[in-house]
């Protein structure tokens, strides 16, 4: 859009008198703040409108993606940048005497989801937006987000994360556009006099959804789609017996918190509710729009719309609609059945077996009868049908209903058209392994979508400085096509570049060394290497890895104080799930181990450890600019993709890597060589499964330098950690090791020692990363969102 520096401050002036009553000299961070986003509102608002109207008149295709979770983080300087001001609103706020970066710390992180999962979908809104397609979010509006992690005495304590008590300015609350959601009752059918069976109900739990709509900006387009939240409300109009605290407490608990696991199904009834409340509340507002809107046939509703199942949390999708279509718009089953698995497709996003959901199926007959039903019916019919052609075992291994359960992975690939993994590894081994049966039936369903990110965020944001490198290097056209860092390729030989690239880093590693100071009160040295790993706190992504191979690098330097080593500086960022006590103890041993080392005088400047409270959006966004090396260290076959090495590639970290999910792809981008490749490869992890015959102890036995490591987890050498030392040690040596960190221990040290070497050679290191930066375009949510419009949802762009 179009806005004068003149403009926007006459803007802001008003608005801050008319909003709050005050004035400049007078006004406080938040009145800054919500001012602001009171007269951004106000700018994009005519172009939303506008986008929605035409998308009622073209009555184009539009798709919906529902997640259980979003991870948008901070809104602000990111709309701002989307509609093209940012630069516009900084000046006229500077002449005013207000600093942007200031004001944007006072909005709290939207953080409604858990980590890699949430974070996609919303990589995946900005894209859909900037890229000019008509695809719409569909979540729960939680009032409690991600839990606020606080260290103390080196442990993890959760606090609520209440941040919707300053108000949120971005949302829109549309509370004519509530639906009714029903639960539990008693459901019978009953023939309408037509030979027709109607369902009829007794006695159900009522509760209101109410959408809260926020906008989805593109990147300097007339492109605004939406992201609905739901929140559940009593309905209005319920009987008076009904009123009561404990019916208001119970509905309201719906939408109150986010479960806390990432990678983790969690059989409780609650989740289940919050499952089909805005699976219900979704794919209602989404018919009636159609209905409103289009007036046309419902039985050709799979023209205009598709649904994407993100995970399985929102399988529930495929019996509701079936149930929609049914029972509220008089389709016919076997036109409702084709309808939906034409409307709806599924990501599927880990294979941990701890993350695949199945409901008991007691649970769901008494918490959705009438969905029962038609999963049972969907059942039945499958099987009949699929019986003769391929044979009983296929039909028996890939049921919906199996032990009394309910498969949510079968339901949603039954009912649906497309099924994908995140990366071309993890796809492999969803149709070679994990779901290979239902590949036998369904190949053409299968197909991959390697992950990305927005790069807007990921570093026209949070990187300005090396953005500026860019810029003046390459031109600016990279910020609309990624692709175009490409360019950079023809600049590895200029010392003049290479060094303006170190300076970027270097920049970006003070300003994080000066948040260090602040948080953690450790100073820490810019020059050392910035060797970081942030991400959910999972035994499978082995920051106990990282830590073993610190230990290493300490021990050496007790030993032989003299030795001449690169000082590095190890960087965590974690939340690990309330009640996953494993995870936890990692916790506090890297805080305990972070104590030892850091305040070890022998060792002084040389190794640092810093562990940063509450990990998420923003503070990434402080990290990967300043970081040197991204570590990517899950053993192979176990992360799915990963998004965060895409995150630190573009901001010119070196991998430290395995050969697991998007990184192998990475490698094949940037060049091994550009990067440090480590460790068992996923046949080799698949081999040790086969033959049983991993043993941990012996290398704990045999290898002398574990040894001292693993002892001194348990006798005493790191301080205050006895119980949780002993969980490790025993993790590792008593019960063999899971995810294979001894396994893989030496060729760890064996690459940590190349990547010591290169550092040395900085010319090298910096080509090297020039590299990582120049192809990284491919890792661009742009790229995944068109194939996913192209290849699933057959939806066009906006011209
Ligand atoms: C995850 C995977 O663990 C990540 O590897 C992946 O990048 C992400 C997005 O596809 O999805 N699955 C999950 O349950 N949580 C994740 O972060």
């Amino acid at each position: 859009m179009k806005l004068s520096k003149k403009q926007f401050k006459q803007d802001f002036e008003e608005r801050l008198a008319s909003k709050f009553a005050t004035n400049l000299t007078k006004a406080g961070h938040q009145e800054t703040y919500a001012t602001l986003a009171s007269v951004v509102k106000h700018y994009y608002s005519s172009i939303w409108t506008a986008d929605n109207q035409y998308r009622d008149e073209v009555g184009k295709k539009q798709a919906y993606y529902f997640s259980i979770e979003f991870l948008p983080g901070k809104l602000l300087k990111s709309n701002l940048l989307n509609l093209g001001i940012l630069d516009t609103v900084r000046d006229g706020l500077a002449d005013l005497g207000i600093d942007l970066d200031e004001v944007a710390k006072v909005e709290p992180d939207m953080a409604i989801g858990n980590g890699g999962l949430g974070r996609l979908a919303s990589c995946f809104m900005d894209s859909l937006a900037s890229t000019g397609f008509p695809a719409n979010g569909n979540g729960i509006r939680y009032r409690y987000g991600l839990f606020k992690q606080k260290i103390i005495d080196g442990y993890q304590v959760e606090l609520p994360d209440s941040w919707l008590d300053n108000g949120n300015p971005w949302e829109v609350r549309r509370a004519d556009k509530a639906v009714e959601i029903n639960f539990g009752g008693e459901v019978w059918l009953e023939d309408d006099g037509k030979g027709k069976l109607l369902p009829h109900y007794k006695n159900q739990e009522r509760v209101l959804a109410v959408p809260y709509d926020t906008p989805m900006i593109g990147f300097e387009n007339t492109t605004v789609n939406n992201m609905c939240l739901w929140r559940s409300e009593v309905p209005q109009d319920l009987d008076l017996k009904f009123q009561n605290l404990d019916y208001m407490r119970q509905t309201s608990m719906l939408s109150a918190e986010l479960y806390p696991d990432d990678s983790n199904y969690d059989g409780r009834l609650l989740r289940l509710k919050q499952e089909y409340f805005f699976v219900s509340a979704g794919l209602q507002r989404i018919l009636r729009h159609y209905k409103f809107t289009q007036k046309k046939d419902i039985r050709r509703i799979g023209d205009y719309i598709a649904v994407h199942i993100n995970d399985t949390h929102p399988a529930l999708c495929v019996p509701e609609f079936m149930r929609l279509l049914i029972d509220e718009y008089g389709v016919g089953w076997n036109r409702a059945w084709d309808t939906t698995v034409k409307v709806m497709s599924y990501t599927n996003h880990t294979i941990l077996s701890e993350a695949l959901e199945k409901w008991p199926e007691d649970m769901v007959k008494n918490l959705l009868p009438r969905l029962y039903q038609i999963i049972v019916e969907i059942d039945r019919r499958r099987t009949a049908e699929l019986l003769p052609k391929v044979g009983a075992t296929l039909v028996h291994n890939t049921r919906i209903i199996k032990d009394g359960q309910i498969h949510m992975a079968n339901l949603a690939i039954i009912g649906s058209h497309s099924t994908n993994g995140v990366a071309k590894l993890h796809s492999d081994l969803l149709k070679d392994v994990e779901l290979h049966d239902f590949y036998e039936i369904y190949p053409e369903r299968f197909n991959n979508k390697t992950n990305g990110i927005a790069d807007r965020r990921w570093i026209q944001i949070s990187n300005e400085r090396l953005s500026g490198v860019l810029d003046e290097t390459i031109g600016k056209t990279w910020r609309h096509n990624l692709n175009d860092l490409s360019l950079l390729k023809h600049f590895k030989d200029d010392e003049k570049i290479l060094k303006q690239l170190q300076m970027a880093k270097y920049d970006n590693k003070l300003r994080l060394a000066a948040l260090i100071q602040e948080r953690n009160g450790i100073t820490v040295n810019p020059e050392a290497i910035f060797d970081v790993q942030i991400k959910r706190l999972h035994a499978y992504k082995r920051q106990l890895l990282n830590v073993l191979h610190i230990l290493k690098l300490y021990f050496d330097l007790k030993d032989e104080p003299d030795l001449d080593v690169v000082p590095r500086v190890f960087i965590f960022g974690a939340k690990a799930a309330p009640g996953y006590h494993y995870a936890k103890s990692i916790i506090k041993c890297i805080n305990e181990i972070a104590n030892m080392i850091n305040n070890d005088s022998d060792i002084d400047d040389k190794i640092k450890v810093v562990f940063l409270e509450n990990y998420n959006v923003s503070l990434a966004e402080m990290i990967i600019p300043a970081a040197n090396v991204g570590e990517q260290i899950s053993l192979a076959s176990k992360e799915a993709s990963g998004t965060s090495n895409m995150k630190f590639m573009l901001n010119g970290a070196l991998t430290m890597g395995t050969l697991d999910g998007a990184n192998i792809e990475i490698f094949e981008a940037a060049g091994e060589e550009n990067n440090f490749v480590f460790g068992l490869t996923k046949d080799e992890v698949y081999e040790y499964y086969r033959n049983g015959n991993y043993n941990a102890r012996d290398i704990y036995e045999q290898n002398p330098i574990v040894y001292r490591i693993l002892n001194s987890f348990i006798d005493g050498t790191i301080p205050n950690i006895k119980s949780e030392g002993r969980e490790i040690f025993d993790s590792l040596t008593i019960y063999n090791d899971e995810y294979f960190v001894l396994r893989d221990f030496n060729d760890y040290v064996r690459a940590q020692k190349d990547l010591e070497n290169l550092y040395r050679n900085q010319t090298a290191w910096t080509k090297a990363s020039l590299m990582n930066i120049a192809n990284v375009g491919r890792f661009s949510s742009d790229r995944t969102v068109r194939e996913y419009a192209d290849d699933i949802w057959y939806i066009k762009a906006k011209k």
